[in-house]
């Protein structure tokens, strides 16, 4: 019996810790732990709500756009605007939000996961006029090798060609993510961190210059998705597919629902371009019952009052509790594991016969001549990212048309309220609900329930171990000292620490000290 432990295993945005037990070669028991400890929720108490759009954006640097717009869409229903948002509203929330989904996909395939697959090395004796090869070049020759190393060693199986292709791609996506970055910027005033989703809609407004701004980064953007990232997840996938059946998961899905196409006032009912809903293995989409939502903390370094719904929820940290091993939570549906995530949203809008994700997925799994079985893997939540990153991308260039210059894009309310409000929406890495409990115009109780807490929680009251988790058992690991598998089935879901841990004393406390092993 060994003892895998990769600590981090995540590239960027916190510690996450994997740790496995594998006996003749399969892993049978998983953990993934959230190494660290934050506060978001526990800062907002007693303050004006409208700070929340603001301050739970700093939750994370890679979403933050889904963090400040969740927090609106929870704020519009405690201030009762959340019926009478204008398009132009609408829109712009829209735009804001899917710019950072392309930037967020295309960062998450090439500069968190690509090198999973890549070999860097293959521009040891590269020889072309590449700007950006020539750097990588230059950083081999001198043996500077961050980010590209240390990595494991074995298991890359594209041909010297491929892996050029890859890195040329990986170099040149570094421009087009600041390019999405920038097209946030035109209507999110900056980013991270947008300045202009509020609560009652967004502030900025549309102009015709704005518009044609947004469209001309889109377009580029849509040539990269286009050129480079579709063919090269093809490629990679072509490579090493058995990861279409390696890294199955639980195989319930679960979307809140994104990108509203009207202004209902209940988010369980409001149309939405990526639908809401539960989806399991037989690909059909049932309703999602928001009441049903709690988190669970068993398992997890905080005082257990047993599975709550958000709304009863609390963050007190009990770091010496027994049992525990992360700073995660365990959120459940209807006492269920779920995976969120842009697998999830695609099964979702393919269930409910989304015409564009039908053909895009069966045109992936054509490719490859798999059947749907084949997107519960490690290759089907890249090829789910990625059909994704195109489609997001082109309902951008059709939704800035319908902005209208000169109308409004806020609608006011008044301050004085005792209300509760719930926001649900997505991010890139899958659902994101925020619940607030305001009581005469404050802050009393403030909670959200993360896409990465959904998938690399730990194990619950009931004993079912998170997505992750759920993942990795099972996996056979070729090679103990090299273990891509591991690696390879953990950052397919993307995975952010930040955004899982989003919690913190309120004075800051040393709650403990982690060594952290090279990977
Ligand atoms: Ni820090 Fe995030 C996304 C959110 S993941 S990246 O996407 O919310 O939990
Ligand atoms: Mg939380």
């Amino acid at each position: 019996m060994a003892k895998i432990v990769i600590d981090p295993i995540t590239r960027v945005e916190g510690h996450m810790k994997v740790e496995a037990v594998v006996e003749g070669g399969v892993v049978r028991e998983a953990r993934s732990s959230g190494m660290m400890y934050r506060g978001l929720e526990n800062i907002l108490k007693e303050r004006d709500p409208r700070d929340a759009a603001r301050i739970m954006q700093r939750i994370c640097g890679v979403c933050p756009t889904s963090h400040g717009l969740t927090a609106a869409y929870a704020l519009d229903e405690v201030y009762g605007v959340n019926g009478s948002i204008t398009d132009n509203g609408r829109i712009l929330r829209n735009l804001i939000q899917g710019a950072n989904f392309v930037q967020s996909h295309i960062l998450h395939f090439y500069h968190l996961a690509a090198l999973d697959y890549v070999d860097v090395t293959a521009l040891a004796d590269y020889g072309g006029d590449d700007p950006g090869l020539k750097k990588v070049r230059e950083f081999i020759g001198r043996g500077a090798l961050g980010p590209f190393m240390p990595r494991y060693e074995g298991d890359y199986r594209l041909t010297k060609a491929e892996n050029r292709q890859a890195v040329g791609s990986y170099v040149k996506a570094l421009d087009l993510r600041r390019l999405a970055h920038e097209a946030v910027a035109i209507f999110g005033g900056k980013m991270p961190h947008n300045m202009s989703i509020v609560a009652g809609g967004v502030t900025a407004t549309p102009s015709v210059d704005k518009m044609t701004s947004f469209l001309w980064k889109i377009d580029q953007l849509i040539d990269f998705i286009d050129g480079h990232y579709l063919p090269d997840v093809l490629m990679v996938a072509g490579r090493y597919s058995d990861y279409f059946g390696i890294g199955v998961g639980c195989k319930q899905f679960m979307s809140f629902g994104c990108f509203d196409l009207d202004s209902n006032p209940d988010l369980t009912k409001r149309k939405r371009w990526l639908p809401q809903g539960i989806v399991g293995a037989d690909l059909k989409l049932r309703p999602l019952d928001p009441t049903k939502i709690t988190e669970d903390v068993q398992s997890s370094w905080f005082r257990d009052n047993g599975p709550v719904h958000p709304y009863d929820g609390e963050t007190v940290p009990d770091r010496d509790k027994a049992g525990a091993y992360s700073w995660i939570k365990s959120p459940r549906y209807d006492g269920q594991v779920m995976e969120v995530g842009p697998l999830a949203r695609m099964l979702a809008g393919y269930a409910n016969g989304d015409t564009e994700i039908q053909s895009m997925v069966n045109g992936v799994l054509a490719h490859f001549g798999a059947g749907p079985s084949a997107l519960f893997s490690t290759l089907g939540r890249h090829a789910a990212r990625a059909i994704e990153c195109k489609l997001v991308a082109q309902k951008l260039k059709n939704w800035v048309l319908e902005l209208k210059p000169g109308e409004p894009t806020f609608t006011d309310f008044p301050l004085e309220v005792t209300n509760r409000g719930m926001g649900l929406h997505e991010a890139p890495r899958g659902a994101l609900g925020h619940w607030l409990d305001v009581q005469g115009g404050k802050v009393k109780n403030y909670q959200a329930v993360v896409p990465t807490t959904w998938n690399a929680g730990p194990m619950d009251t009931k004993g079912q171990p998170g997505p992750m988790e759920q993942s990795l058992i099972g996996t056979k690991v070729k090679d103990e000292k090299n273990p891509f598998e591991l690696v390879r089935i953990v950052r397919a879901y993307d995975p952010c620490l930040s955004c899982a841990v989003h919690v913190v004393t309120p004075k800051g406390e040393d709650l403990g000290r982690f060594v952290v092993a090279a990977q």
